[in-house]
């Protein structure tokens, strides 16, 4: 017998009755229809996913309505890539599972996207709703919206072909006004056949007028920030992902020079302006977080990246003293002031409006050349010390030395993404490779999450259509390894620098019980992680040296080619967690 299949059904030929009605009622148009026009007529060309029911023909006709459907190996890496790319763009990014276990899969990228105020849609088909409710065992059955709303922004379930527009529309709108941060939206499998009129269903779509608002400050709110930076002695501007995300880059970067206060970008911030600007303090962070004295935030927030706003990071005497330090912040949430430490002057808004109200006041606020020049004598001290340890040269490779490399390769391609996980192989990368243009480091986020490199490679060579670089650390390329398959089926431009060292941290740890098992921290030494892309067609290059890893990055830029190049670095290199060791309860004891 053969089996029914959907579109089998679909194209049955309608009985002579259905026709009549059908001619009468005009052209028909389905669920499936209808959610890629809803998508395609608010702007979104690209839908990162994995197909399977009932989302299979989605993905299809998708691409034949012209959309860039980009397929993953794993719904992980679609979800990374669909958060990163909303950063990117100010859109959401649009990611499609399947039910329950490709849902669950998603939903770890939408809450980190919610945490990173990326704003995302996880879009996932669902089972039928009245077995799900009654738990009569579905195929896939999971109440997936019960399960999304903790860890979303906001999450919608359409039941109705009719109502697909304002479904998508409310995602939409959820995902990029205000802070941004992950939509879940659940399409049951029901939806996507039924159809309804045309012309009915067309006309129900929206096209979201003024998706993110600006939203200006108060003039009081400004006045009162503008007070407290005028009678600064020494002030300090702090740069967060916020900052990269609004786009407001000329403004932000007229405010740090005409007031000439120092400023230190947050990992994702750098490149807002370059990391090389005379006023740039990242290389005297530990001197200018305690002594600043009036410090202005411009979409960052005073989380545990920030040592949340005091201890002795901050200049306090305990670990959770107060510095002395008065806050100036500007978000667009109005709730996220004094979550940590007292703001004194809180400017809420979209941050393109109140950089661009701070600046119009900030005549006469200029800080202190005494202030300056102290920092400028600390980073002086700094660079100098950093420079000596770049300009070593030991074999194997240590983390300095191979990315002394990349911060040449960087510098001299300023337009290339850089995409950055692992724990010494992201803090050494984010203190070592300057960052030249804005949201062009990509990285871990708040979370400090592995497994975001290959889908953020992805979305960075599709949607920004540069050059990417990814600088891995060999356990953080093992959470999305599999997608060099997908980089070299869409044939991207990226290039994966493994900083290999064996293991996680450190790739010299033994058992402490002296067992035949390895230490839970170390890999296969040694490992060949380059003929993994030669297995899909990529280049793989096996380097030692600094100059072989240059050469090797250079011919994947100049090829364009997919590369994966295993860079070996020294197994004791690395410390524990990198720079977050004292974030280890052992560490926390003592
Ligand atoms: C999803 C997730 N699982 C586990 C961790 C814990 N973790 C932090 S860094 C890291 C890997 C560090 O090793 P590697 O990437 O090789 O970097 P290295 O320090 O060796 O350069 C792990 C497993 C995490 N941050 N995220
Ligand atoms: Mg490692």
């Amino acid at each position: 017998m053969a089996t029914v299949t959907e579109s089998a059904a679909a194209s049955a030929k309608p009985q002579p009755a259905q026709a009549a009605s059908n001619a009468q009622a005009g052209e028909q148009i389905d669920g499936f229809q209808l959610v890629i026009e809803a998508l395609k007529l608010n702007g979104i060309d690209t839908v990162f996913g994995l197909p399977g029911i009932p989302i299979t023909d989605l993905t299809r006709k998708a691409q034949a309505a012209g959309l860039r459907v980009i397929s993953f190996r794993h719904e992980q890496s679609a979800g990374y890539a669909a958060s990163i790319a909303g950063f990117m763009t100010q859109k959401p990014g649009v990611c499609l599972t399947v039910s329950a276990p490709g849902f669950l899969n998603g939903l770890t990228a939408l809450a980190n996207a919610t945490t990173n105020c990326f704003p995302m849609i996880l879009v996932s088909g669902s089972s039928e709703r009245e077995v799900v409710d009654l738990q009569q065992g579905d195929y896939e059955e999971m109440d997936q919206l019960a399960i999304a709303k903790p860890l979303a922004k906001a999450a919608f379930r359409v039941l109705h072909a009719e109502d697909i527009g304002v479904g998508v529309a409310r995602a939409i709108r959820a995902a990029v006004s205000g802070r941004p941060g992950g939509v879940y939206l659940d399409l049951p499998a029901k939806l996507f056949p039924q159809s309804i009129d045309a012309e009915l269903g067309r006309k129900s779509l929206i096209k979201v007028v003024d998706p993110a608002p600006r939203q200006i400050p108060a003039q009081d709110a400004v006045k009162r920030a503008l007070d407290l930076l005028r009678g600064a002695k020494k002030p300090l501007i702090l740069l967060g992902k916020g900052a990269a995300y609004a786009q407001a880059d000329a403004q932000i970067r007229a405010l740090v020079e005409k007031t000439g206060i120092p400023y230190l970008p947050m990992s994702m911030a750098k490149g807002i302006l370059p990391d090389t600007h005379p006023q740039c303090a990242s290389a005297a962070r530990s001197f200018v977080l305690p002594e600043a004295d009036v410090v202005l935030l411009v979409g960052a927030r005073l989380n545990w990246l920030l040592s949340h706003g005091k201890g002795k990071t901050w200049g306090g005497k305990g670990s959770k003293d107060w510095g002395g330090q008065k806050f100036v912040q500007v978000d667009i949430s109005p709730t996220e002031a004094d979550s940590n430490v007292r703001i004194d002057a809180p400017v809420v808004g979209d941050i393109g409006s109140c950089v661009a109200a701070l600046l119009e006041g900030s005549d006469g606020i200029k800080a202190p050349a005494e202030w300056v020049a102290a920092v400028n004598d600390k980073k002086g001290r700094n660079v100098a010390k950093m420079a000596e340890k770049l300009g070593e040269n030991p074999a194997p490779m240590s983390f300095h030395s191979a990315l002394n490399v990349v911060r040449d390769v960087v510098k001299a391609n300023p337009d290339a993404y850089l995409v950055n996980e692992g724990a010494n192989a992201l803090d050494f990368t984010r203190s070592i490779v300057d960052m030249y243009k804005p949201r062009k480091r990509l990285d871990v986020g708040t979370w400090g999450v592995m497994g975001i490199g290959m889908g953020f490679a992805v979305a960075a060579a599709v949607v920004g259509k540069q050059q990417v670089l990814a600088i891995e650390g060999d356990s953080a390329f093992g959470f999305s390894g599999m997608e060099v398959e997908t980089i070299c089926r869409y044939d991207l431009p990226v290039c994966v620098v493994i900083m290999n060292n064996n293991g996680v941290y450190r790739g010299d740890e033994k058992n402490p019980a002296g067992g035949a098992d390895p230490s839970p921290l170390v890999f296969v030494k040694d490992a060949r992680y380059e003929k993994l892309m030669e297995a899909f067609g990529g280049v793989g290059r096996h380097v030692t040296t600094p100059q072989e890893l240059r050469a090797a990055i250079d011919e994947a830029f100049r090829t364009k080619r997919p590369t994966l190049i295993n860079a070996v670095i020294a197994e004791g290199a690395g410390t524990e967690s990198g720079r977050i060791t004292a974030l280890n309860p052992t560490a926390a004891k003592k």
